[in-house]
């Protein structure tokens, strides 16, 4: 049935936030681009989603949003849009097919990308990894061993050399969490090693990577160095104990890991507990090139989640499901968490840092011809949050919606929904959704 409804606003907008507060809107290289044009090498992912079962329909990125292609036509939606930056990402693989030998053409690529932001007034804001391993790489261990952030210490040269100048934010690693402990301990995204050893190794080799990365880009004068982590609300499922030690434990591994060793170039002790049979030789001395100076920090947030206490091996949480309405990934939304988030960042690890929200959005069963309603509802909600946040004394630089465009859900394959673009994977037609219209109007500038 046909909605009649008057198309629904925000409730907040650009007036209602701090002067210089920007709205931004984020994509990754393999979820739109197009991993089959322009000489990019083989990835993980590429790997990953040809084995059965590991994809929805063994879908991959080859084709994507062939934004390899539409970038004019996307940076465009961006700038009417109203957006004030764009965070966008490099494929380790497109400028170094086998993570070592530079690809001309794929530096060129961003090189006529980051301009064509400039030229649109969109401050870009580059993530140097969002999940796609050069296959080579992985072959040789991958984020296992020691050598892949050494190496990505020099993609991070290579690419800095290039567009550097040019960036006004840039982050080393998209949600190291992800990238270790959802890809090595959980199994369930690329390369899909499911051990606890796995998990480990890779929680410090990506911590590690951040650190060697931030330390060239501080060597190189760049400006705009930060970190993208993702966090999740963590309660405890009950008002047991052992559910409450099963949410602190899980708040360690996903919300404190990363951000303490960044900000304070230490592991927290809980977690430790469990990790130290399993970390990689040395790490204690690479603690103090993890921590670096960080000019703003990122989060990444999308929902909460509860854990019970379980019967199974360390680290033993359970997740469980929650009361809260849910989006179509099945998350619920709790827009208290991202302010209790933001407040406890800035009081226990970040302090005077600026924060940023580099992600925050909703799956959701868009039909064309029918606005997101819920979409507008979620942002304008989260937006809330961040004005709570605000108030209480956190310094917020500004908010970015995951995503611009329907992309690559990774182990979803094409069908869950995050854009505010609607993209028909067909013809690659692009059709800007109610809630990018309700965006726009509300952060139009005066
Ligand atoms: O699509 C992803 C993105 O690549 C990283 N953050 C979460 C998003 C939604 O799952």
């Amino acid at each position: 049935m046909k909605d009649t409804n008057p198309l629904p606003e925000l409730s907040v907008g650009r007036a209602d936030f701090p002067e210089g507060f920007r709205l931004s809107t984020a994509t990754s290289a393999y979820q739109i681009e197009g991993h089959a044009f322009g000489g990019a090498g083989p990835t993980h992912w590429d790997t990953f989603a040809s084995i059965p079962g590991k994809v929805a329909r063994e879908e991959d990125g080859a084709v994507a949003c062939d934004h390899y292609h539409r970038w004019e036509e996307d940076l465009d939606l961006i700038a009417a849009g109203n957006f004030d930056a764009y965070r966008f990402s490099t494929s380790w693989a497109r400028v170094m097919p086998d993570g070592v030998t530079v690809n001309p053409e794929g530096l060129d690529f961003y090189d006529r990308l980051v301009d064509g932001m400039l030229e649109r007034g969109i401050a870009p804001m580059g993530t140097l990894y969002h999940w796609e391993l050069p296959e080579a790489l992985n072959q040789r261990g991958g984020w296992l061993v020691r050598e892949t952030p050494e190496r990505f210490a020099e993609f991070t040269r290579v690419v800095a050399e290039r567009i550097g100048d040019r960036l006004h934010a840039v982050a080393p690693i998209n949600e190291p969490w992800c990238v270790a402990w959802l890809s090595h301990y959980h199994g369930f995204h690329a390369p899909g090693h499911a051990s606890l050893e796995a998990g480990v190794r890779a929680m410090h080799h990506v911590a590690l990577a951040h650190g060697l990365s931030a330390e060239v880009l501080h060597g190189m004068g760049q400006r705009g160095v930060g970190a993208a982590c993702n966090f999740e609300y963590a309660l405890p499922a009950s008002d047991t104990d052992a559910d409450r030690a099963a949410a602190r434990l899980y708040d360690g591994i996903y919300n404190r890991w990363f951000v303490q060793a960044m900000t304070q170039g230490t592991y927290p002790e809980d977690v430790l507990e469990g990790f130290a049979p399993h970390m990689p030789e040395g790490w204690e001395a690479d603690l103090a090139t993890i921590r670096q100076p960080l000019d703003w920090f990122g989060v990444n947030y999308y929902t909460c989640q509860r854990l019970a206490a379980g019967a199974g091996d360390w680290p033993g949480y359970q997740p469980v499901p929650g009361p809260l309405p849910k989006t179509a990934m099945g998350w619920e939304i709790c827009p208290e968490g991202l302010a209790y988030i933001l407040k406890r960042l800035h009081g226990e690890f970040t302090g005077d840092v600026p924060l940023f929200i580099t992600e925050n959005g909703l799956a959701n069963a868009d039909q064309p011809g029918r606005p997101d309603r819920e979409r507008i509802a979620y942002t304008d909600a989260h937006l809330h949050a961040c004005l709570d946040a605000i108030r209480a004394g956190v310094p917020l630089a500004g908010y970015t919606a995951w995503s611009l465009m329907d992309n690559y859900e990774w182990t979803f394959g094409y069908e869950k929904r995050f854009g505010l673009v609607h993209v028909d994977f067909e013809t690659q037609e692009r059709t800007p959704k109610a809630s990018y219209h309700a965006l726009a109007r509300a952060f139009a500038r005066a």
